[in-house]
C-alpha cells in the first residue's frame, strides 16, 4: 500500500465532479482520506476542484479532463493514471449524467436523446468497464452508480431520461452478478429531485424554468447525496448496500411533489 507517515492512502475516481452531486462527493471521499481521481469536462471547475481538496483535506487528487461520450478520450485518458494510484483504486462513483428537455416523447429532439444515451448509459459502461478491469487485478473494488428515482417510475416528458436511467438499474443489478466472483461490490444510489445544475441544464439555461422545478419544495442537496455515499462506502467488507432510494420528504413520487402553498 502507498503509505504517506503511518496512514493507509486509497484511491476513489468520481466522473462528473465539476459540480453538484460528483463535486460533493469528490470532497467526501477526500475527506475520508481518498486520494481522488476527478473527472469532468470543464477543466478550470477540474482544477478549483483540485486545489479545494488538497487544501481542506490534504490528500492528493488526479485531473481528468474528459467525455465520457468519447471511447477513445475515456482510454487514453485512464492510461495516464499512474499505476500506483490503479493499484489502490478502492471505489468508483459512476455520477456523469444529465437530462435534457421534459417534452412529450413525439416531440423530443432527438439530438438530446444521444446525448443522454452516450452520456447515461454508454459513457457509464466505459468507465466501468476499464475500471472494473483495474479492482479485478486488484482482488476488490466498490462502484457506486448514480441513478435515480426515473430509474424506478417513468414521468410525463421523462421518456429517454427515464430509460437511461432504468438502463443504470439494469447494468447496476448485472455488474453486481458478473463482478460477484471478483470480489467487487456494485451499489446504486436512486435520488429524487436534488438542487444542482442539474435542471438548468434539462431546460438548456432558462433559469426560469429550472428554478420552477424547485419551487415550495426543500429539495435534497449534493451533500445529502454524497452523505449517503458515505454510508455506503463505508460499510464492513462483507455488507453491501445494493440501492438507496433517496427522496426528499415532500416529493412522494416524480409526479407527488406537496408544495409549500
Ligand atoms: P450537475 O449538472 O450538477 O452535474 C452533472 C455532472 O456530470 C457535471 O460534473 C458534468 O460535468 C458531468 N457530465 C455531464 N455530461 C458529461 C460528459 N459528456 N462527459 C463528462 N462529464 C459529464 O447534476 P447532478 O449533480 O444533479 O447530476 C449528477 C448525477 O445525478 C447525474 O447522473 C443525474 O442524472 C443524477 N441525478 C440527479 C438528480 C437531480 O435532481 N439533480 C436526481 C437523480 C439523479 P461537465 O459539464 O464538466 O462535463
Ligand atoms: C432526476 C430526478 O425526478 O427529475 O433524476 O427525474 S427527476
Amino acid at each position: 500500500m502507498i503509505r504517506r507517515g503511518t496512514r493507509e492512502i486509497r484511491t476513489a475516481m468520481v466522473t462528473g465532479a465539476t459540480s453538484g452531486i460528483g463535486r460533493a462527493t469528490a470532497l467526501m471521499l477526500a475527506r475520508l482520506g481518498y486520494n481522488v481521481i476527478i473527472t469532468g469536462r470543464r477543466l478550470t471547475l477540474l482544477q478549483d476542484l483540485s486545489k479545494e481538496i488538497e487544501k481542506t483535506s490534504g490528500v492528493e487528487s488526479y485531473i481528468l479532463c474528459f467525455d465520457v461520450r468519447d471511447k477513445h478520450d475515456v482510454f487514453d485518458s485512464y492510461d495516464i493514471v499512474h499505476e500506483s494510484w490503479k493499484k489502490h483504486l478502492h471505489i468508483l462513483v459512476n455520477n456523469a449524467g444529465l437530462a435534457l428537455g421534459a417534452d412529450s416523447f413525439e416531440k423530443c429532439d432527438d439530438n438530446d436523446w444521444d446525448t443522454m444515451i452516450d452520456t447515461n448509459i454508454k459513457g457509464l459502461l466505459y468507465v466501468s468497464q476499464l475500471v472494473a478491469n483495474t479492482m479485478k487485478e486488484n482482488g476488490y473494488g466498490h462502484i457506486v452508480n448514480i441513478s435515480s428515482v426515473a430509474g424506478k417510475h417513468v414521468y410525463y416528458g421523462g421518456n429517454v431520461y427515464c430509460a437511461t436511467k432504468h438502463a443504470v438499474d439494469a447494468l447496476t443489478q448485472a455488474m453486481r452478478v458478473d463482478l460477484l466472483e471478483h470480489n467487487i461490490k456494485v451499489s446504486s444510489v436512486s435520488p429524487g429531485m436534488v438542487n444542482t445544475e442539474f435542471s438548468l441544464v434539462r431546460y438548456k439555461g432558462d433559469r426560469e424554468k429550472a428554478d420552477k422545478v424547485y419551487e415550495g419544495v426543500k429539495p435534497l442537496s449534493a451533500e445529502d447525496i454524497a452523505s449517503a455515499i458515505e454510508f455506503i462506502v463505508t460499510r464492513p467488507d462483507h455488507v453491501c448496500i445494493n440501492d438507496m432510494l433517496i427522496m426528499p420528504t415532500q416529493q412522494a413520487m416524480p409526479y407527488y411533489v406537496q408544495r409549500d402553498k
